[in-house]
């Protein structure tokens, strides 16, 4: 029988192009040397990224780029096959010329970080797949993106792309990405949605809390308001074969969506808008598992698992299927790492461990969440 395999969705690479890009930039994002007098021994280099960045930014160091660090990390955790995607902010802060053809390089040099990587030779699948991603600025023509999809669905190791959620500047609910979707589609690769601008930073006051609030709640709240206006644009409707997968368990997507759907209920232009309720759709898309709780995990599988309830067809009314089909494990490696030295990362243990606690979960459910639905989602099943 073959092994079960531990595979992870949600885990980032800055590749060494990009890392070039950032350390040439004199603005945020970017890299800058570390300061010259340090105690340390070996000074990194620091990385700014997000506002309000620790002082001088944050030690960035191989773990971000190195292909051999990553393998590193998988085997320490256990971890068989990763599905990388380049980190945020991605393109966003590009002039359109240079935005296209640095995707391009990118979803090259990609490409070839996966499909370099050691097989696992039981199962004739790589280490390493991986996440394209495509020149999304403003400006940016549909044909330069189109190219960027069919770039993207020609890289064999390539399964899918990340994107933030600005789109081409509109966000995603802009008719002007109808194409893309349809594209996207159309070459079956899969979405991985992540956030990276937060929600307003006056929301989080003026006590200093370090990267608590934004992290913890503004990417996720990102994620929610991104998925819940391209739900509200109809954008499932007229792509029902679109698939995307959400960061960080999809936020409060699931917690919100009864509410969501007594809201568009109560709203008669949005309602007459779409073919479903809402919470057929947010049944329909896929989850990350890092939420770093079970309770939650447990939580998020019921209430996607009960969508089948909400098809407006009577045939298809009632059909459930186990929601946590629809969710895998992931890391967010290179973030979160160690403070105290430990071997392990505690990020990836708590959600491991998260995963194993759902009381609810057969061991078979459990183990798809660990890989199985992955290696469906991704087609990587032999
Ligand atoms: O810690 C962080 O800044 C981040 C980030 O920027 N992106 C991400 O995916 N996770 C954590």
């Amino acid at each position: 029988m073959l092994k079960k395999l531990l595979v992870d969705v949600h885990t980032h690479v800055y590749l060494p192009r990009y890392a070039d890009l950032l350390r040439s930039r004199s603005a945020v994002p970017r890299i800058i040397p570390a300061a010259a007098a340090s105690t340390d021994s070996k000074p990194s280099e620091r990385l700014l990224i997000l506002d309000h960045e620790p002082s001088g930014g944050r030690p960035v160091g191989p773990q971000y780029w190195s292909r051999d660090e990553k393998l590193g990390f998988m085997d320490k955790h256990g971890i068989d096959v990763s599905i990388c995607s380049s980190a945020n902010p991605w393109l966003d802060f590009l002039p359109t010329p240079d935005a296209s053809d640095i995707a391009t390089k990118l979803n090259d040099d990609l490409e070839e970080y996966c499909s370099s990587s050691p097989i696992i030779s039981d199962q004739r699948i790589k280490r390493l797949y991986g996440f394209g991603m495509l020149p999304l600025v403003p400006g940016i023509s549909t044909s330069a993106l189109l190219d960027s999809v069919r770039q993207i669905s020609l890289l064999p190791h390539l399964k899918g792309l990340i994107m933030g959620t600005r789109g081409v500047g509109k966000g995603l609910d802009d008719e002007a990405l109808d194409p893309i979707w349809e594209a996207i589609e159309k070459e079956k690769l899969v979405v991985f949605l992540h956030p990276h601008y937060g929600v307003d930073n006056d929301a989080w006051g003026e006590k200093e809390n370090g990267h608590v609030l934004p992290l913890a709640l503004g990417f996720p709240f990102e994620t929610t308001v991104a998925t819940t206006r391209l739900i509200l644009a109809g954008v499932l409707d007229k792509f029902p074969d679109l698939r995307l997968l959400l960061a960080h368990s999809g936020g409060a997507l699931t917690q919100l969506s009864s509410r969501l759907a007594s809201c568009i209920h109560h709203d008669p232009l949005v309602a007459s808008r779409l073919k479903h309720d809402a919470r057929y759709y947010i049944g329909r898309l896929y989850y990350d598992a890092v939420s770093y709780g079970s309770e939650e995990l447990q939580f998020v599988a019921d209430t996607i698992g009960r969508s089948g309830k909400y098809h407006t067809s009577s045939a298809d009314a009632g059909s459930t299927t186990p929601g946590s089909q629809r969710m895998m494990f992931g890391t967010d490696h290179p973030f979160f790492p160690p403070l105290n030295g430990e071997i392990k990362w505690r990020s990836v243990v708590e959600n491991l461990e998260a995963i194993q606690g759902v009381s609810g979960w057969s061991q078979e459910q459990k183990e798809g969440v660990e890989g199985g639905n992955a290696l469906k989602l991704f087609n990587l099943v032999q």
